[in-house]
Order: C-alpha cells, then structure tokens, then sequence
C-alpha cells in the first residue's frame, strides 16, 4: 500500500513541486496572508485544476482565512485535501468485469496513449486471472498493429490483427467471434486516433460501436477515453468532443509523470463529470494505477 502511494508520489512530482511545495515554503508559524492564496491559487491554475475548480477552492480558502480558521501551513493543506476530495467523492468508480466476454473500447486522438494503456490494462487483467484478448482495430497504419502486437506477446495473449487499410468493422467483427469462442473473459479494442479528417474519425468509431453492439448486446461494456494530461485544457475538449460523439464511460489520464499539470483529475471529475479510471505515470508495463480519489490526494499534498 505504502508502495502504491510513493509510486504515484513519484509519478506525480512535478505536480507536487506546484502545489505541494507552494504550501510546504511556508515556514512553520510563518503567517498566511492574501499574497499567500494568490500565489496558491497561481499554483492551481498552473497544474490545470481549472478555472471554475481553482475559484471554488479559492472562495472557500478566502473565507476561513478571514475567519482566521487558517493560522499554520497544516490548516491549509488539510482544508484543502479535505475540499479536492469533496470534489472527486463518489464520482470515482474502478474498472468491474461483470460480464464475459467484457469488452473495453479505448478511443484517443493519437499520441495519447492507448495502445500502452493497453498493454498496461492487460497485464493488470493477466494477473487478475482473466483470460485477455486484444482486437487491433487502428488499421490506419500498419505500424499500430505491429505495436499492439508487441503488447501482445509480451503480456501472453492474442492480438485479432487484419492487414493495413482493412476495415476495422471486420476486426471487431472476427475478434469478438474468436473471443466467444475461445471463452475470453476480458476484449480490448484498439482504434485509430487519427483518420483524414476528425468526421471521419467519428463515424468509424460510431460503426465499431455498432458492430460491437451488434454482435454482443450491452457490449462495449466501457468505453475508456485515453486523455495525455501534458496537454493541459486541450483534453478537456477531446473529452467533450467524443463524448458528444459515442459516449465516454470513463477515462484514462495518461503521462502524469511527464507533467505539472495533474490537476487535470479535478477540472476533468468536476466540468465533465465523467470518472477517472486509470492514471498512466510511465511507460512501463506496471505503471497504470487504478484511479483512488484519497490515494490520488494524498500522493500529491
Ligand atoms: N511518460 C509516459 N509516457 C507514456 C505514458 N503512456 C504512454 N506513453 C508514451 O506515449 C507515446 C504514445 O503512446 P501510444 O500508446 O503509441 O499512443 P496511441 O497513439 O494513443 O496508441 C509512447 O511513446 C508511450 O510510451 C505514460 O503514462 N507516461
Ligand atoms: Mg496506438
């Protein structure tokens, strides 16, 4: 457990040096005054908490600091635990295999991430004991296959591969045949991040949908939206864009290791309302953490 928290702890340093240390250069007994909370509320907007998360914290800081309720460096850390968790509570939820075959779609504009999550997600599911597959349905380059495969092998399990330029439809297709035949407990499903244009990309995800839905009701049972938290506000409006689009059961934030800005977890949590489910904090195998509301604060404050 101790482990958990350091790892995340390292993964999510730079964040911490924004905010985490803003507090921490408070000396002990060293009065909080007005220029201390701009400077904080600087730090929360510069890990990309967001605007409306970042006054509402602010607000609330501002108001029992008047009250004179904020006297030591400790009052504000724990305040403000205590108000990023109010944020994040209940609304965390982690990834259940409730039926078989489960199918996870993971959608992305490319670059973010989802054929390592993938590989991540099924080394996780492997020691889980489940039976794991993966469907390549990225065909728009060869070489996104060529990666999955690698994931693959290295995790042990099948990847249903077509040729370059072939219909992602069909993967699907074959893949989740071969999955009810080979009793397959966990179908992963890769896609293209990027297509001629941003319509097209949609429609194809809209068709693999369907094809999913077709051939096995209630399946995709998740929809995973991979989102690489370095680029700040920009996901937020992936996010928006396919959800408006086919729908996001949850997401995946990528990269936090690389970045400043994990504050991305409130600002997603509170103006999207869709969970977080995963964090990626490296490009290793081992480096995709459930998401843990508390873990998750307690790793950065
Ligand atoms: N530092 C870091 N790199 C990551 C993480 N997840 C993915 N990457 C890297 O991001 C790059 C793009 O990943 P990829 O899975 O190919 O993205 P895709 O185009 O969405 O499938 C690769 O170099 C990955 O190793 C992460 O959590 N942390
Ligand atoms: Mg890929």
């Amino acid at each position: 457990m101790l482990n958990v928290i350091r790892s995340i702890r390292d993964g999510l340093a730079k964040t911490r040096k924004n905010i985490a240390d803003k507090i921490g250069s408070l000396v002990l007994g060293e009065k909080i005054d007005e220029t201390f909370l701009d400077e904080l509320e600087v730090a929360l907007i510069s890990s990309d908490v967001g605007a409306q998360t970042t006054s509402l914290v602010l607000a609330d800081l501002k108001e029992r600091f008047k009250r004179d309720e904020l006297g030591s460096p400790d009052q504000v850390r724990a305040r403000l635990k205590t108000l990023l968790a109010e944020i994040l509570a209940s609304k965390t939820e982690g990834l259940k295999v409730t039926t078989t075959p489960f199918v996870i779609l993971m959608v992305g504009v490319n670059g973010t991430g989802k054929t390592t999550t993938i590989g991540k997600l099924a080394n996780r599911l492997n020691k889980d004991g489940k039976k794991v597959m993966l469907a390549a349905a990225d065909t728009f380059r060869a070489a996104a296959s060529e990666q999955l495969s690698i994931w693959g092998d290295r995790n042990d399990v099948p990847v249903i591969k077509h040729q370059e330029g072939a219909d992602p439809g069909a993967v699907v297709f074959d893949a989740i045949s071969a999955a009810k035949a080979r009793n397959v407990d966990v179908l992963i499903v890769d896609t293209a991040g990027r297509l001629h244009t941003k319509s097209n990309l949609m429609d194809e995800l809209k068709k693999v949908r369907r094809i999913i839905a077709r051939e096995l009701p209630g399946a995709p049972q998740e929809t995973l939206l991979v989102l690489d938290a370095t680029t700040g506000q920009n996901a937020l409006s992936q996010a928006r864009t396919f959800n408006e689009s086919i729908g996001i059961t949850g997401i995946v934030l990528t990269k936090l290791d690389g970045t400043p800005k994990g504050g991305m977890v409130f600002a997603i949590t509170r103006e999207l309302a869709i969970p977080v489910k995963f964090i990626g904090i490296g490009e290793g195998i081992d480096d995709l953490r459930e998401f843990q509301a508390q873990e998750f604060i307690d790793a950065l404050l």
